[in-house]
């Protein structure tokens, strides 16, 4: 089984501000905990970051028919893209929303997610964990 995680923008910030809020880690050192938790399962797993849109639109789009589920951290566009939603929507690959932090807990704007109602669920507010609970999720929406 393949999964794609695919990262918005900003998250390639992690680690150098804002560790109340979204912890000490690094993207980097996120992808190496998801791959080695990857690994145990048994599964492959490719981990991307854009701060371009467009980019995670297209990624969406050539996701079907070589990954059995996405793993996406929208990061702001969660709140504000169509395009996104409707790019999941259409191509039909099992998808998990996750972020770091609870984004029900914070400012009001960031308690829509555009994307929740065509994911298969969100896991949201367990920093690092999001992504490992996100890995599980997509093996468990193929089971
Ligand atoms: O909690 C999450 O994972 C978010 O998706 C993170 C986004 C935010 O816009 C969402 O509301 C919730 C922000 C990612 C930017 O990350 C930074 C990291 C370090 C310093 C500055 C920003």
């Amino acid at each position: 089984m393949k999964i794609l995680f695919l990262n918005g923008p900003n998250l390639n910030l992690l680690g150098t501000r804002e560790p109340e809020v979204y912890g000490r880690l690094t993207l980097a050192d996120i992808e190496a905990e998801v791959r080695q938790r990857a690994s145990q399962l048994k599964v492959e797993v490719d981990f991307r970051q854009t701060n371009q849109e467009g980019e995670l639109v297209n990624w969406i789009q050539e996701a079907k028919g070589k990954f059995q589920a996405i793993v996406i951290n929208a990061a702001a566009y969660t709140h504000t893209s169509v395009a996104l939603r409707d790019t999941i929507s259409a191509v039909g690959v099992p998808t998990i929303e996750i972020h770091l932090s609870n984004i029900h807990a914070r400012e009001e704007f960031r308690h829509k997610s555009l994307i929740a109602p065509v994911c298969k669920g969100q896991i949201c507010g367990f920093g690092a964990k999001s992504y490992i609970l996100g890995l599980e999720a997509a093996i468990y929406v193929n089971a």
